[in-house]
C-alpha cells in the first residue's frame, strides 16, 4: 500500500464519519443572538433548529453572570417553527448571560449548546 493510497483511504473513512454530522439537529438562529449586546431585556428566549425539537427533552436555562439562574417560564416547543422557546418574566440587571438549552431532533439524539448575549440597557 503506497503511502498516498494510505491518505486518500483515510480521507474518505473522515467523510464518511463526518456526512452525518452535517444533518444533524442544529441551531439555525437564536434571539437573542450569539454574543448580541441587547439594550433592552428579551421578552422572549427563542431558539430556532435544523430540524422540529422534541419536546419532551427540551430545555431552556438562564444564567447570569454570578452563576444565578433567572426564572423562565414553561419551555414550549414549536413544530411549525423548528423552535423552542421560554418567556421571560423576571427583570434583569446588566450584564453578560447564558442561555444554556438542551434539545434532540429527528434521530433522538440530546443536544446541547450555550448562547452568550449581554444585557445593556440604554442611558436615558
Ligand atoms: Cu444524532
Amino acid at each position: 500500500m503506497t503511502r498516498s493510497f494510505l491518505s486518500a483511504s483515510v480521507i474518505v473513512a473522515l467523510i464518511a464519519v463526518a456526512a452525518p454530522t452535517a444533518t444533524h439537529f442544529a441551531v439555525v438562529k437564536s434571539t437573542p443572538s450569539s454574543n448580541q449586546t441587547v439594550a433592552q431585556v428579551p421578552r422572549r428566549i427563542q431558539i430556532w433548529f435544523s430540524q422540529v425539537p422534541v419536546e419532551a427533552v427540551s430545555q431552556i436555562k438562564l444564567t447570569g453572570a454570578d452563576k444565578a439562574e433567572v426564572a423562565l417560564g414553561k419551555v414550549v416547543a414549536d413544530k411549525e417553527s423548528k423552535s423552542i422557546y421560554a418567556d421571560l418574566t423576571a427583570a434583569l440587571r446588566p450584564g453578560g448571560y447564558i442561555v444554556s438549552w438542551r434539545s434532540a431532533g429527528d434521530d433522538g439524539h440530546v443536544q446541547t449548546g450555550e448562547i452568550k448575549f449581554t444585557f445593556t440597557p440604554q442611558k436615558q
